[in-house]
């Protein structure tokens, strides 16, 4: 098998996705994929923290909606590990407008809004170390070896 790296990434289901009772269609689509869930927790972020975290976006017009939505309602948020885990759940995610996110996405088979599109994950190696140290410590972080991982 060709060497890939190991990596960790952010992923959160957003309000949307939590409201729609979608949480368990998000986390089965990464474990099936053969990504594993090393941290989890429900929370309603702080409006600081989703500023930090949204911060890229600041001059966008988009952004007093963007960490407004985020706020509105509790978010599930995961640490995911795997073999390229960053691109390859980007690629189980699908595009950042969900009208054109692929079928068979996530965004694909279960958005259609561009603020309300379901799930958020890092974009970068960057982008995670920063977007995880937001939610999880250390300590948090609880890596195991899954029984099936020879397949992955
Ligand atoms: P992604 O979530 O795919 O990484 P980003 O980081 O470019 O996309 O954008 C962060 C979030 O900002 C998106 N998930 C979406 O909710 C919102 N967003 C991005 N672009 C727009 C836009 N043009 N209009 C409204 N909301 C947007």
């Amino acid at each position: 098998m060709p060497e890939v790296p190991n990596e960790r990434t952010l992923v959160l289901v957003k309000p949307d996705g939590v409201r729609r009772g979608l949480i368990g269609e998000v986390v089965a689509r990464l474990e099936r994929k053969g990504l594993t869930v090393v941290a989890a927790r429900m929370l309603r972020i702080p409006p600081a923290t989703a500023e930090t975290h949204y911060a890229e976006h600041k001059d966008k017009p988009f952004y007093g909606e963007l960490v407004g939505y985020i706020t509105s309602a509790p978010v599930f948020a995961m640490a995911i590990e795997g073999r390229s885990a960053i691109a390859v759940v980007r690629a189980l995610i699908g595009a950042t407008d969900p009208a054109k996110a692929a079928p068979g996405t996530l965004r694909g088979d279960f958005a259609l809004a561009m603020t309300s599109n379901l799930v958020h994950a890092s974009d970068s190696a960057a982008s995670a170390e920063r977007e995880l140290a937001l939610y999880f410590h250390e300590k948090d972080y609880l890596s195991y070896t899954r029984t099936d991982a020879e397949y992955f």
